[in-house]
């Protein structure tokens, strides 16, 4: 972690206070000089920092850049977030999350974005990944479940995505089966889980979040799948990323450990109870085999179960479209 960070650690301990220069000054090692000079360099990065003497410094604003001190600050999770690692541009960040579980990094290692250059959707599909707005997260796990059961793990991103989402806007966030989360009908978050193991045996899973937290209409493409939409425009006014990482890395933890202690039915309860889809009409796209019915649950294992034509028919994957 390097010194600016620091500083910014220390900020956050104290939201809106004066920190002293003393203070600073022991927490880093360095001489009060040095401190003055670390501060200057936040000020350019656009930092705003009142320094009053005899109190120390305060911060006023923050170009919302993300930085793992500030995001670890406080943060007091089990797992989820206790290494965090924030790159400026990214081809994906779940190809660096897979890297770096190849690699051996601990459970719960975080790894996030300012842009993604190839940002994944799910088969093969891309995900709009423009820099400084929006949060492109992926969360290293390393579950003691079968290669069979990792697709549950997409119910607890889901359900952590859509909490947060709704507490930070205080919108009404719902979710649709399997992976996305959505604002009124519009898309804000898509989800995107990928597993390492072999047939029996599980190496890592990671857990990719994608949220539209402050994109602006006219950075959407015009040919996007489902209509779509961010945090700021529902809301009017931007949120801020850290905040927003904080939170969901927060949800992940205490739902990853709800799931590790009393297994998958708790967190599908939760999750149904942010979904609408159960009991309307839908349509669903089994690769190119549309099939009608309506929705009567999930099964045990996350399945959507839709009776069609007097038959129940156990959805494993595809597209979903309420009628
Ligand atoms: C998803 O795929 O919804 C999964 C998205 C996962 C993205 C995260 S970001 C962090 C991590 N690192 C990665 O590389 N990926 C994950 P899918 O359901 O296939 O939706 C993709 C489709 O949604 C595209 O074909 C577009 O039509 C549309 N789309 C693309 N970008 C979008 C955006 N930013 N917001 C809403 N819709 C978008």
């Amino acid at each position: 972690m390097d010194a600016r960070e620091k500083i910014l650690g220390l900020f956050r301990q104290k939201p809106g206070d004066f920190v002293s220069g003393e203070q600073i000054s022991r927490a880093l090692g360095v001489s009060r000089t040095a401190v003055w000079k670390k501060i200057r360099i936040l000020r350019d990065l656009g930092y705003e920092i009142e320094a009053v003497t005899s109190r120390g410094y305060r911060l006023l604003a923050s170009p919302d850049l993300l930085m793992p001190a500030e995001i670890q600050s406080d943060l007091d999770t089990e797992v989820v977030g206790g290494k965090v690692v924030c790159l400026q541009q990214a081809d994906s960040t779940n190809m660096r999350a897979f890297e770096l579980g190849e690699q051996g990094a601990p459970e719960g290692t975080v790894v996030l974005a300012d842009s993604q250059s190839l940002g994944k959707g799910r088969l093969g599909r891309r995900w709009e990944s423009p820099a400084g707005v929006n949060l492109y997260a992926s969360v290293l796990l390393r579950p003691a479940i079968l290669p069979m059961e990792a697709s549950q793990l997409t119910f607890v991103s889901a359900v952590a995505a859509v909490e947060a989402v709704a507490e930070i806007s205080g919108l009404p966030a719902r979710v649709k089966w399997p992976n996305d989360i959505l604002i009124g009908g519009k898309k804000v978050a898509g989800l995107l889980n990928e597993m390492s193991g072999e047939s029996e045996r599980i190496n890592f899973v990671v857990l990719g979040i994608g949220v539209n937290l402050n994109m602006q209409p006219e950075q959407f493409p015009e040919d996007l799948r489902y209509p779509a939409t961010s945090v700021a425009i529902e809301l009017g006014r931007p949120v801020s990323r850290i905040d927003f990482a904080r939170l969901l890395i927060r949800r992940l933890d205490d739902l990853y450990g709800l799931y590790r202690r009393e297994g998958f039915s708790p967190i599908l309860r939760r999750w149904e109870s942010h979904c609408d889809l159960i009991g309307r009409q839908v349509e669903v796209d089994l690769n190119g085999r549309l099939l009608r019915g309506t929705v009567s649950g999930l099964d045990p294992q996350g399945g959507l179960l839709v009776d069609s034509d007097g038959e129940q028919v156990q959805v494993l994957a595809g597209d979903v479209r309420p009628l």
